[in-house]
């Protein structure tokens, strides 16, 4: 039988369990990289474990969230990143260098390799043939410390692309919105899309990571291309051509469903506020005055997607009323399109050029005025991520942006009588290693360096038969993990310091929600009841370990993004689902709900009786918790229960 290109590089990595949709493996894997902002806690996780060095082929610890240096806090982290790198063999990519994902596809990303990174966004990887996931924090550790990545097997989706983009007003970002307007931000939960068909040919590797990376906001695992002759001319043009291997779907491979798409019939699109999924054409939102634009992220920061910006500013300016942040993704990147003169083009149109990081895109400075609307090159626009909450935020490609830029208003591209230069892929890259810092061999002398910021990391108590708490919060669908644990420059010096970052949970939602939550901590602890797809977004598992560490004792909705289920499981929280939609209507804030025999359910049917103590019903709910989840879950989380395994 014919194999797709996912169960090709599974099979080649597989340690335990099938092949089959929806139950567990085990997979070997060969990368893995975290970022500073999730990257503190995930180290302080390794670093616990008492190993001498990582156990996997590659580890890359980046710095490219937390870059404002207000105080000591962010510096601090970051010395203590670049330290622990060096103690324990892995890269350290130094702040400056560039956005995790853009930095890792051009030097260390590989076709036919399983890497995982400790941010959402991981599968960018998959532009280039690579099977790239997001994980938490201790998922990462526990790997780094020579554990199989365990996942359940995920649905294999192909998405068959025909034709050719209609180029150069046409991106690869105006495909993946078409996408995510088709399917929605849950539309990939619990798959991979896997791209195929004749179309692949016509998007170079770059473009095609442009589609993998925001495959995160379908809520899929990954998604990934196959690797081609074009995966072959990008590896050469980076300077590592022996990273190629060929790798292509079977005839006959199977998939659960086949979506098509035809490139030469995707126009400019634009996500309105407050969901990547909003999408509408450009076209039909034309004359929208514009405030803000931001260029950049690690969506939108390749060399082509700068000199098509630097194309469309050459010799124009930025309209009066417009703002225009550009960050190009990588040292790199920066480096190539300043010695070409493209900065220049970029400055003398009346660009504020930024360093190569997350910034704007995670609320580090460059968020818009009171009530502005801001046109971003990035792949997330939930309310009050910028830093501005009543800020209107819209995500289309880089050239719709620059164009935007220039015209004070949205418009068509292609109705905007810019010419914009045809890209030509170069045939080698600048390569610049001067940021990356290779592990050492004998890292016996090197001492690990923590600020006074960096606490340790808790640690929740054995789950009890019993819960019996207050529902704190009652929310809908899509809740994101910026919800549950905002970012921006005044949260986010705080991700290695739990209690302190502890009262910031929901604070955008409800301000109150941190002090209810410990007061209700004497009364048994609470819980969170919410819509679909709970948990969308980020990888962070400070959504899941702040709440841990306020007492939050089960989650209980209709159902979970994978990552986020994933940390709260990883933190001893109870992921529960309604076994009936109609339930999830009846429970109000402030009920109090009791389960018992917790213990004797998870072991048996998953199934759970729950009675609303405040209303005077019962009702059932159900957990889909694998053997392996089971146990962490009844430990206290994965911490606990790795610590038992090794005696
Ligand atoms: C994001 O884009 O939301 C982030 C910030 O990169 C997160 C990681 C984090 O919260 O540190 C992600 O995507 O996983
Ligand atoms: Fe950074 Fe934004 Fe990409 Fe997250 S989505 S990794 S914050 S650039």
């Amino acid at each position: 039988m014919g194999k797709n290109i996912v169960e090709k590089i599974f099979e080649a990595h597989l340690v335990s369990g099938e092949l089959k949709a929806g139950s567990p493996v085990g997979l070997k894997v060969d990368q893995v990289y975290t970022q500073d902002a999730t990257g503190t806690m995930a180290w302080l996780q390794f670093e616990a474990m008492g190993l001498d060095r990582v156990k996997v082929p590659l580890a890359v610890s980046y710095i490219d969230h937390n870059m404002v240096q207000s105080d000591f806090m962010n510096p601090d982290d970051h010395l203590f990143l670049q330290t622990v790198a060096a103690k324990y063999g892995a890269y350290f990519s130094r702040p400056g260098n560039g956005i995790c994902h853009q930095v890792h596809l051009e030097q260390f990303a590989a076709p036919g390799r399983i890497a995982l990174g400790t941010d959402s966004h991981t599968p960018t990887g998959g532009g280039i043939g690579m099977i790239a996931i997001g994980v938490g924090g201790l998922d990462a550790a526990t790997v780094m410390g020579g554990s199989p990545f365990e996942v359940n097997m995920p649905q294999v989706v192909k998405i068959n692309l025909t034709g050719k983009l209609p180029r150069p007003y046409v991106t690869a970002m105006d495909v993946i919105l078409e996408v995510l307007r088709r399917l929605t931000v849950k539309g990939g939960v619990g798959r991979i899309m896997e791209y195929g068909g004749p179309g692949v040919r016509d998007l170079n590797v770059t473009e095609r990571a442009t589609i993998t990376n925001m495959g995160a906001e379908l809520g899929a695992t990954t998604s990934v291309f196959p690797s081609d002759k074009r995966t072959k001319f990008y590896l050469d043009a980076v300077g590592r051509p022996d990273a190629w291997v060929e790798l292509s779907a079977d005839k006959g491979a199977k998939y659960a469903e086949v979506i098509a798409v035809d490139l030469g019939q995707v126009e400019p699109m634009i996500a309105q506020p407050h969901s990547p999924d909003n999408v509408v054409t450009v076209r039909s939102l034309g004359g929208t005055k514009v405030n803000q634009v931001c260029i950049g992220s690690c969506t939108n920061s390749s060399y082509q997607a700068m000199k098509a910006v630097a194309s469309v500013l050459k010799g124009n300016t930025v309209s009066e009323g417009v703002n225009l942040l550009v960050n190009p993704g990588s040292k790199q990147v920066y480096e190539m399109i300043s010695r070409e003169g493209l900065t220049a083009d970029m400055i003398a149109a009346g660009a504020r050029l930024l360093e190569s990081s997350c910034g704007p895109c995670i609320g580090m400075g460059g968020a818009p005025g009171s009530g502005q609307v801001s046109v971003r090159s990035y792949n997330r626009n939930f309310k009050g991520r910028s830093g501005t909450k009543d800020a209107s935020v819209f995500l289309a490609s880089p050239v719709t942006c620059a164009v935007f830029a220039v015209k004070g208003e949205m418009v068509d591209p292609r109705d905007a009588g810019i010419e914009i230069k045809p890209f030509k892929e170069p045939k080698k890259y600048l390569v610049n290693r001067s940021s990356i810092i290779p592990p050492k061999d004998d890292t016996s002398g090197v001492r690990v360096i923590k600020g006074p910021n960096i606490r340790e990391v808790s640690v929740k108590e054995p789950l009890c038969g019993v819960i019996e708490a207050e529902v704190l919060l009652k929310l809908g669908d899509n809740v994101t993990t910026d919800d549950i644990m905002p970012a921006g420059s005044k949260v986010l010096p705080f991700r290695s310091n739990i209690p302190a970052i502890s009262e910031f949970v929901f604070s955008n939602l409800d301000k109150t929600f941190s002090a209810r939550a410990a007061a209700a901590r004497g009364q048994g602890g609470g819980i969170i009841v919410g819509g679909e797809n709970y948990g969308q977004g980020s990888s962070r598992e400070h959504a899941a370990i702040a709440p841990m560490f306020l007492g939050v004792q089960a989650v209980l909705v209709r159902s979970f993004a994978r990552i986020h289920r994933s940390n709260l499981i990883n933190f001893g929280i109870l992921p529960l689902q309604f076994e009936k939609a109609e339930d999830y209507g009846k429970i109000e804030s402030g009920d109090r709900l009791r389960l018992k025999d917790i213990i004797s359910s998870m072991e048996g049917s998953q199934r759970y009786q729950v009675e609303n103590m405040t209303k005077g019903y019962t009702f059932g709910v159900v957990s889909t918790l694998n053997e392996r989840e089971r146990e962490v879950v009844r430990k206290g989380g994965l911490l606990p229960y790795t610590r038992e395994k090794a005696g």
